[in-house]
């Protein structure tokens, strides 16, 4: 091929604009190199199993015995596939908990699965799971907890040594360790070898920190330190799964230590900090971060799932997600749906990149160079950038499509290798002609995902309004995402006012109270309606986008509550006792402590045909005074009572859920319920919710 000479001209003189203009100087504190690889990680597992699974408790004291530790179908491949299936890059496991059990058969203790019936001691939970990752593609962390309440030496140098060797073990034996996570919990009461006893340490000099770190280092140079103040990764402040929008990868380092008292700030970082330490959103699919068949029920909803995902990801952090596998040692079957629901979800969410139909253009580019024209934000490579003149820290980026499009999502990524450098910017979308305004947000760091109304544009606008100096964004990708699909949800107050509702406003309810299958063509669901007479409600939601609907879900409600009155119980307050009978499941009422059989009476205003009862037990995090045994009375005066139904509440302990009882009908104004046996022979007795059937 021949080059004429007025194009050989004009490359030399492209190539001269290249090789001149100077990418932007690196901007305060960097991520290294692993933090860097830590950032593409965003989504990855955490797995909770350990002597806790087999005991029922989230913080063992050290005093369990490696008998208990007994899997029967165990199946780190189950793990790791599901976990890969769900889009996730890596898993971090809880090597050893505070009540100090290995799960691998560490030379320096006994207390580890060496002396468990599985596999005959013979077993490694943390080399199979190593295996499986392999298999897999998945990266493995390590979950090592310096709070240890079964070692006898612990809070004496003796026991630091021990915590070092087992770093060195595990960081040694296991292949390449991505993560080696340390939690904050410290010190307090434990078994402690036999000396049940309190033992203060100091979080900050004790465990030397630099010891660790050093050993980190040595084995595994590539492993980022997770801890309150990283040094690596920082804990994000809360373990539900969430960042503030505004969110540095900066942090003060050097002022924040494990146990943290300030760790409200680590929400946010600090916009002047003195290192790059990125947040990490560490939250359980359940409530607790341990398996309790209790919680079986309690997976985290789609609709959650999704909100955590915005706010973690979606706000410059990473999104840990905890898996409690359970004692057989599978992930649990609900658990593991959920988990492909919530993938789906954001596949769908995130399908097609709009971005790629745009031209885009900028109202400053660096040196004018191609090297950091506009159009890298969206040439699918992350090492490529947009870059503005050193003095401009002000700059506005538009992106043109050839038609009118629908859009709901951005996202926005800087590039990060030289700093993070946003403090404020908006999105505006050009809709017939006019400019108008989504949303003005604060920082955008390693990635930042903003969800809107959708809006039918020709022109999306991102103005970077302040920034701590010259501005690198090395990705802007804008999707139209379906809009959320989920079940309807009923309430009903005590004046019998229905309300219905979705996770996504654009969502449509229908219903019907007929008893028949709700359809689009069934009542269209506005406002609150009354029921207050026993109805059967079905409702369906609906896209009209697309013509999607969820399956039915039907309530009964009976008789509304605004006439009951609680007039008599043994124990407790009375109106705080109003609690179980306000039409809030998740309210609840706790009696005093008492060894007498424990009583409630209510008063249902008027005389009724009763059929029937249901107990609503306390759920949550930590239930008490569970109902397991009952005994159910109706009265007409309050000194004849007719027993109507005798049992027990049956799995109520492993599945706490709503207790439907019918009887012969037996007429009555008064009603009296009995906790005959509490959960753990408590002396306290729960209810959240009482109903009665009257038909
Ligand atoms: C906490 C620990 O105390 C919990 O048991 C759990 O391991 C969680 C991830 O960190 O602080």
């Amino acid at each position: 091929m021949q080059f004429k000479a007025p194009f050989l001209l004009i490359l030399s003189l492209l190539c001269l604009t290249c090789t001149t203009i100077k990418a932007p100087e690196p901007y305060g504190p960097l991520p290294s190199e692993r933090q860097l690889t830590w950032h593409d990680m965003e989504y990855y597992a955490f797995i909770h199993f350990n002597m806790n699974t087999f005991t029922n408790m989230e913080w063992g004291d050290g005093s369990e015995n490696p008998e208990q530790f007994n899997p029967t179908q165990l199946d780190t491949r189950q793990w790791a596939k599901t976990i890969k299936d769900a889009g996730m890059k890596g898993v971090i496991i809880t090597a050893k908990h505070h009540d100090g059990f290995c799960l691998w058969p560490s030379q320096y203790t006994e207390h580890s699965v060496k002396h468990s019936p599985w596999k005959n001691g013979k077993g490694d939970v943390i080399k199979e799971l190593s295996q499986a990752c392999k298999e897999h593609g998945l990266k493995m962390g390590i979950y090592l907890s310096p709070w240890d309440r079964n070692h006898a030496a612990y809070g004496k140098p003796e026991y630091v040594t021990y915590f070092h060797n087992q770093l060195r073990e595990l960081l040694t034996n296991y292949g390449d360790i991505f993560e080696v996570w340390f939690d904050g919990a410290n010190g307090g009461s434990g078994y402690y070898g036999g000396a049940n006893e309190t033992r203060k340490i100091d979080n900050k000099t004790y465990y030397q920190w630099d010891s660790v770190i050093d050993i980190v280092r040595e084995l595994q140079p590539e492993a980022v330190i997770f801890g309150d103040g990283g040094p690596g990764v920082r804990w994000v402040g809360n373990e539900e799964g969430w960042a503030n929008e505004t969110n540095w990868c900066l942090l003060r380092r050097n002022e924040v230590y494990p146990g943290y008292q300030k760790y409200i700030e680590l929400r946010s970082g600090h916009e002047d900090g003195t290192h790059w330490v990125p947040a990490e959103c560490d939250v359980s699919i359940r409530p607790g971060w341990y398996y309790h068949p209790a919680e079986d029920s309690q997976v985290k909803s789609l609709a959650h799932l999704v909100k955590i995902y915005y706010e973690s990801i979606g706000r410059n952090a990473s999104l840990l997600l905890n898996l409690p596998v359970d004692y057989r040692g599978l992930v649990h079957e609900n658990d593991a749906r959920q988990l492909m629901a919530f993938k789906t979800q954001m596949d769908k969410d995130f399908s097609i990149n709009l971005a790629a139909y745009t031209q885009v253009t900028a109202t400053n580019v660096r040196g004018n160079s191609s090297r950091f024209e506009a159009f890298l934000v969206n040439d699918n490579n992350p090492d490529t950038y947009w870059a503005t003149d050193d003095n401009i820290t002000q700059a506005a980026l538009t992106l043109s499509f050839e038609k009118p499009t629908k859009v709901n999502r951005i996202v926005l990524e800087e590039y990060i290798p030289l700093g993070q450098r946003v403090k404020a910017f908006t999105v505006e979308a050009e809709v017939d002609g006019i400019w108008k305004l989504i949303d003005e947000q604060t920082t955008i760091g390693n990635k930042r995902i903003l969800r809107f109304d959708t809006v039918e544009a020709l022109k999306i606008r991102v103005t970077i309004s302040s920034a701590k100096a010259a501005i690198t964004l090395s990705n802007v990708a804008l999707y139209h995402a379906p809009h959320l699909l989920t079940q309807p949800v009923a309430n009903r107050d005590l004046e019998g006012n229905v309300t219905l509702s979705v996770a996504d406003k654009n969502i449509e309810i229908f219903y019907t109270i007929d008893g028949s299958e709700p359809s689009s063509l069934s009542t269209k669901y506005h406002d609150s309606f009354i029921i207050n007479e026993p109805t059967t409600l079905k409702a369906i939601a609906y896209n009209p986008d697309n013509n999607e609907k969820t399956s039915t879900r039907s309530w009964y409600f009976d008789i509304s509550k605004k006439d009951w009155k609680i007039i008599n119980l043994n124990s407790g307050d009375i109106s705080e006792a109003q609690k179980c009978i306000d039409d809030d499941n998740h309210s609840f009422w706790l009696s005093g402590s008492s060894s007498n059989t424990q009583y409630i009476v209510i008063d249902l205003g008027k005389v009724y045909n009763i059929s029937g009862f249901n107990y609503v037990p306390m759920t949550g995090r930590w239930p008490v005074g569970i109902i397991s045994q009952y005994k159910f009375y109706v009265s007409n005066d309050q000194n004849h009572w007719t027993p109507t139904a005798q049992g027990e509440f049956g799995n109520i302990k492993n599945n706490p859920i709503e207790q439907m009882i019918t009887f012969n009908p037996v007429s009555g104004r008064y009603i009296k319920l009995e906790g005959i046996k509490i959960i753990d022979d408590a002396q306290q007795m729960s209810i959240a919710e009482l109903d009665i059937k009257t038909r």
